[in-house]
């Protein structure tokens, strides 16, 4: 049965003393440190490759490498370790997407003007009581600026359509310390529809997206400052989504500066019970 959850104004609930937006948001947590801690380097693919399945065989490994050269081309923004089936590429290549340079230099700057507005007077939080994310602040916006409700209306009919049907009138924004992370875990269903889509201000970040029954099924998306993704569908509920802490993408080091994220949701659909 679907449950009509509101979702109130961050400010306006006595219960965000104790329970914050994020938290309402996520249902599980999966902090399996067998996940968390899997290299993704590709430099020892081979290796891997052998280690995880001990009868690969080597033309396994030569179709692997076919098909991550064609992902980096095609999907420069994914990274599919060796054991990720097609299943899990298929998946995710349907339901996860990167615009990059979604917004200008010029909005990004108007945007983090204006949501540091709404932030300066909150402390980022550290040893969260649930452990779900580690050093942010965050808020919720209804009502933007002209300069910068441009970028959100063009989020909006990108991820939602022009007409931005069941879309939630307030707008998360989540501020991550360059030292905060977030664990895996996926949004509650009681809280918000098949999609979600965020726009990345101020720092490059890495999210990985792990397959709730088949933990050893991960994909690492690479999302740069002012780029927007898309999650929705299979993406958004059969795989947990983090953001890591220690960012490397395919073997680099990813700088983490703060992060802001402005996050824009569906209200629940019927399928979500
Ligand atoms: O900051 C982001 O882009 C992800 C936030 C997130 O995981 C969430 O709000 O569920």
């Amino acid at each position: 049965m679907v449950q009509s959850v509101i979702i109130r104004p961050v400010f306006s609930s006595a219960i965000f003393k104790h329970v914050s937006f994020f938290t309402k948001l996520c249902c599980n947590h999966h902090l399996s440190s067998d996940v968390s801690k899997r290299s993704h380097s590709t430099c020892n693919l081979t290796h891997k490759c052998y280690n995880y399945k001990t009868n690969v065989t080597r033309s396994d490994v030569r179709l692997h490498r076919r098909l991550l050269c064609q992902t980096i081309d095609s999907h420069p923004n994914f990274y599919f370790p060796p054991t990720a089936t097609r299943q899990t590429r298929e998946e995710i290549l349907a339901n996860f997407s990167v615009d990059l340079d979604f917004v200008t230099p010029e909005e990004e700057n108007e945007l983090l003007k204006e949501t540091d507005r709404h932030l300066q007077r909150l402390r980022y939080q550290f040893d969260h009581w649930d452990d779900a994310i580690e050093g942010y602040r965050e808020t919720e916006v209804s009502r933007w600026s002209r300069g910068s409700s441009a970028a959100l209306e063009r989020l909006r009919a990108r991820a939602f359509g022009r007409e931005a049907r069941g879309v939630l009138v307030h707008t998360h924004v989540l501020d991550l310390a360059p030292q905060g992370y977030i664990k895996p875990h996926v949004d509650s269903v009681r809280f918000c529809g098949s999609t979600i889509a965020g726009l990345s201000l101020h720092s490059d970040a890495v999210m990985r997206l792990t397959k709730q029954e088949l933990p050893h099924q991960t994909v690492d998306v690479f999302l740069p400052a002012r780029s927007l993704y898309i999650m929705k569908d299979a993406a958004r509920y059969l795989y947990a989504h983090e953001v890591l802490k220690e960012a490397t993408f395919r073997g680099r080091v990813v700088e983490k500066r703060r992060r802001v994220s402005v996050i824009s949701r569906n209200t629940p659909g019927p399928k979500d019970a």
